[in-house]
């Protein structure tokens, strides 16, 4: 660095990539894994044979989806809103169910990208043309803060994929304080959650054979190259994810082969690496019940019931307010 005022920051990425890189241990949000070439790849890592957590949660709404949808119906009436709702594969298990059941619901995608919600309605449209579909462009926060002053319908907030596995633990506390307290009495919020399980199982899910995930976590380095002009050499990094049994956290780094410098450009900043530095790039939080109960409290919400596989390797939270 030249400069001695504070850099400005072109993008939220060359600001995350600037703090986290000359911090130590070096980090990289996890948020920056999916561009597109990101979205394509973990589009791929949920086909693959040791990434359970889709199959998993797909088994679990199919075989449930009358209970599920007795639970919402109870309603009378409701707003479904998906956050991150990518393409739906899940969830229209639930929507094709609930439509020829004639429930009076509306569904409600939420995403920050346009062209996934695009694409989500025009498919719909054309597989399960009897739903009402009102597309929700903004990020979640924004969108649940808009609904939140909404009371003529109750509200089903859904939350799949585990996604919520990708918070740190105050990060999704915070989080569920906020949809908390955007649900008014009888609103209910279902969200997916992999479950703690088989070391080797969950070690396996995040180091697949073909290098999915290898390429999907090393798409940071490549990114860091395209949009803000640095050199790094990918080949002298290595994928390496880790599971603690003891508190149920998978993370990702990548490590340097070698010392070595790079120089990224676009933020004029040269970053050292001793040989075997880290970058941590991910947390994919496993949780158990009484993990998501302790959750639950903290943010004001109860477990009001749950649905899981024969191996309760994943598990389906409904949840209600206190
Ligand atoms: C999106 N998220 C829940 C995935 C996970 O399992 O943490 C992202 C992922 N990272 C590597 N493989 C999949």
């Amino acid at each position: 660095m030249n400069d001695t005022k504070p850099p400005e920051f072109k993008t939220q990425f060359a600001e995350d990539v600037f703090h986290g890189l000359t911090s130590y241990p070096k980090k990289i949000s996890s948020k920056f894994l999916y561009d597109e070439k990101g979205d394509e790849l973990f589009q791929k890592i949920m086909e693959l044979p040791e990434y359970y957590l889709t199959g998993k949660e797909y088994q679990i709404l199919m075989r449930h989806r009358e209970e599920i949808g007795n639970a919402f119906a109870s309603l009378e009436g409701f707003d479904l809103i998906e956050l991150g709702a990518g393409d739906g594969k899940k969830t229209k298990v639930l929507l094709r169910h609930f439509e020829q059941k004639n429930y009076d619901f509306k569904y409600l995608p939420v995403d920050i990208s346009h062209s996934v919600l695009d694409q989500l309605s025009q498919s719909l449209d054309r597989e399960i043309p009897g739903v009402e579909v009102e597309p929700q462009q903004g990020t979640y926060m924004q969108v649940l803060g808009k609904l939140a002053d909404y009371k003529e319908r109750k509200k089903v907030i859904l939350f799949l994929g585990s996604n919520i596995g990708n918070l740190s633990q105050q990060e999704a506390v915070s989080f569920l304080q906020k949809i908390r307290n955007s649900m008014h009495k009888k609103d209910m919020f279902f969200m997916g959650v992999d479950q703690k399980k088989d070391p080797q199982v969950i070690l396996d899910a995040y180091n697949d054979k073909a290098g999915v995930t290898e390429a999907f976590n090393k798409n940071l380095l490549h990114r860091m190259n395209r949009e803000l002009e640095a050199d790094f050499d990918p080949d002298t990094f290595l994928h390496w994810p880790l599971y603690n049994p003891e508190t149920g956290t998978a993370k990702s780094y990548l490590v340097s082969t070698k010392e070595q410098s790079v120089q990224i450009n676009s933020l004029d900043l040269e970053v050292h690496f001793q040989k075997w530095e880290t970058i941590h790039t991910e947390v994919s939080q496993k949780y158990d019940d009484t993990s998501i109960a302790w959750l639950a409290e903290e943010a004001g919400l109860q477990i009001a019931g749950s649905w899981t596989d024969k191996e309760n390797c994943f598990k389906n939270y409904l949840f209600q307010t206190i």
